[in-house]
């Protein structure tokens, strides 16, 4: 018996003409390589949005108007990375056979194939990535030890910039076909076998099955629907919890009746009981938590305008604060509210939600409320406020 030689492997390696489904080809790929990326464009501008929100530059002010902004561009961000999943899928099938294409001969031939292999595998590297990681983290799975946001972000950088390349070489290919009807001329081929006009609704249909399954996140008609979601309904008072008082260390603290809101500005002390707190005018509004982990939901929340506090020790209203709370391990446990946002009469520091008592898990005794905020600094279990720290 003789060794294979690199010949007879070669031959065993299939052609793209091996392939024969005839729904692949340039029409099928740039149509729906044209609806992927709109979802990523529209992922990476709702990303980019979230990570301004979220660690927002000191020379930039970003209001709390429109209250419903972080909400919804976060919801657009899970519904469009999620809608890309399946449209990428049937992309990379429809181009799957070009794998087994043969480089021409000569060295630059071989160079030029190399260049664009490694191109398209950062691309499809980084891609998954985004979509993997995302996917986990809506999950609340984190199997990773690297920061997710801060990988996902520079991820994120890679996977559209090798999307710009990866369109800028393909344009001359990408016009054709989309000018190009997309069922083939001829009727001669294998009539039972899928056609192109078929693959391309199935990718869609795909596509927005996905979205109607994910989107009660943050749609509420669309919640019974949505199998996947999730954290559909639970939680006590009809919201979500993303950190329990037993996760974050504050089961006990939280009911210690000897409990007081301690609010500092300068040398100026003021200390408040939660009875103290209910005796002052309350304010009702109705704002969403929004988690950057990509669920959100709208909610009555009643307690004390920030600002009311800040007057109290003698404080102007758009003072810059530092909220903390009780937690004791973990992150997110405090978090700043910068002026124009303290003086927004709609910021509070809540007491009650939908009407009844604060439930523990939701931030008993008190915690803050404001509008167009990322859920992550809706820091809950508040001790202290500090003014200009
Ligand atoms: N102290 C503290 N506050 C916190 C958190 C936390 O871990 N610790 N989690 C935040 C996150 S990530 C979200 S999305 C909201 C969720 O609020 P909920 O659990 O009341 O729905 O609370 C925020 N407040
Ligand atoms: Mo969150």
């Amino acid at each position: 018996m003789r060794l294979p030689t690199v010949a007879d492997i070669e031959r065993r390696i299939p052609r793209p003409d091996d392939f024969d489904s005839r729904a692949r080809g340039p029409e099928l790929t740039a149509r729906v390589g044209t609806a992927l990326g709109i979802c990523f464009a529209v992922c990476f501008l709702t990303g980019m949005w979230s990570h301004l929100q979220y660690s927002t530059p000191g020379w930039l002010t970003l209001s709390p108007n429109p209250t419903q902004l972080y909400r919804w561009t976060q919801g657009l961000h899970i519904v469009s990375g999620t809608a890309a999943i399946p449209l990428l899928l049937v992309k990379l099938w429809s181009v799957f056979p070009r794998l087994f294409i043969r480089p021409g001969r000569g060295a630059r031939a071989l160079v030029v194939e190399a260049l664009e292999r490694v191109s398209i595998a950062a691309l499809m590297g980084a891609t998954f990535f985004m979509l993997a990681s995302g996917t986990l983290n809506i999950i609340g799975w984190y199997p990773w030890e690297f920061s997710f946001r801060r990988t996902h972000e520079a991820v994120a950088w890679v996977a559209i910039g090798a999307l710009l390349v990866h369109i800028g070489v393909k344009l001359p290919v990408i016009r054709t076909a989309l000018g190009a009807p997309v069922e083939h001329a001829e009727h001669d081929l294998d009539p039972s076998a899928p056609t192109r006009r078929s693959v391309l609704l199935a990718a869609f249909a795909a596509s927005g099955l996905a979205v109607v399954l994910t989107a009660g996140q943050t749609v509420p008609w669309l919640r019974r629907v949505s199998a996947f979601s999730v954290r559909p309904g639970d939680g006590p008072q009809d919201l979500p919890v993303n950190r329990t008082a037993a996760g974050a260390g504050t089961a006990k603290t939280a009911l210690d009746p000897a409990w007081r809101l301690e609010l500092v500005a300068g040398d100026r002390t003021v200390s408040l009981s939660r009875d103290e707190l209910l005796a002052m005018p309350q304010s009702t509004h109705r704002l969403p938590i929004a988690c950057v982990e990509g669920w959100s939901r709208n909610a009555t929340w009643t307690g004390v305008p920030l600002r009311d506090l800040l007057a109290l020790v003698g404080a102007d209203a758009d003072s810059d604060v530092v909220v903390r709370s009780l937690q004791t391990r973990g992150a997110f446990g405090s978090s700043r509210v910068v002026g124009n946002v303290a003086k927004d009469g709609r910021t509070m520091l809540a007491l009650a939600l939908n009407g009844a008592t604060l439930d523990i898990d939701h931030g008993y005794p008190a915690r803050l409320i404001a509008p167009n905020r990322p859920g992550v600094f809706q820091t809950k279990w508040i001790n202290r406020i500090e003014v200009g720290a």
